[in-house]
């Protein structure tokens, strides 16, 4: 195992990112990536790296505490695993708002996307791959 993923608690060689999936009044948010470059005004889910000694569910509530300004709770896995090579593997988890109101803090902006509209969303192509699960929820919403 590597140090990186010894430190992330993953599997051999793994460590994580995680995304975190904020539905309200049958909408999902996004974020507006301002880095790095490549990837500048391209939109995601908000998320980051799992630090040392976290696990994957206090790393995305302390990201979205820094990125959106929001204590929030995280909840189920949403959408597949998404690898990225060099032993990264990108996971999203549906998040639930326990209190603030989410800002750009760490984003170009924020947006909230029902089904009709998320599919005119520029997405990271790393987010992609959750784009049929994502509309399958809007869907029910
Ligand atoms: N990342 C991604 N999709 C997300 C969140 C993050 O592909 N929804 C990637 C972009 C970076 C890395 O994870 O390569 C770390 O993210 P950040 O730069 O936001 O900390």
């Amino acid at each position: 195992m590597s140090d990186e993923a010894a430190r992330a608690g993953g599997a051999a060689d793994e460590y994580e990112i995680v995304a975190g999936a904020i539905f309200r009044d049958g909408r999902l948010l996004l974020a507006q990536r301002i880095r790095p470059p490549e990837l500048a005004g391209m939109w995601e889910l908000p998320g980051g790296k799992v630090e040392a000694f976290e696990t994957p569910q206090h790393a995305l509530e302390r990201e979205l505490a820094e990125e959106l300004g929001v204590v929030v709770r995280c909840g189920r896995r949403i959408g597949v695993d998404v690898a990225l090579g060099r032993g990264r593997v990108l996971r999203a988890y549906r998040v639930d708002i326990l209190a603030g109101e989410p800002a750009a803090l760490d984003h170009a902006q924020l947006a909230w996307v029902d089904a009709d509209d998320l599919e005119k969303f520029d997405m990271v192509v790393n987010d992609q791959a959750w784009i049929p699960d994502l509309l399958t929820e809007l869907r029910r919403l």
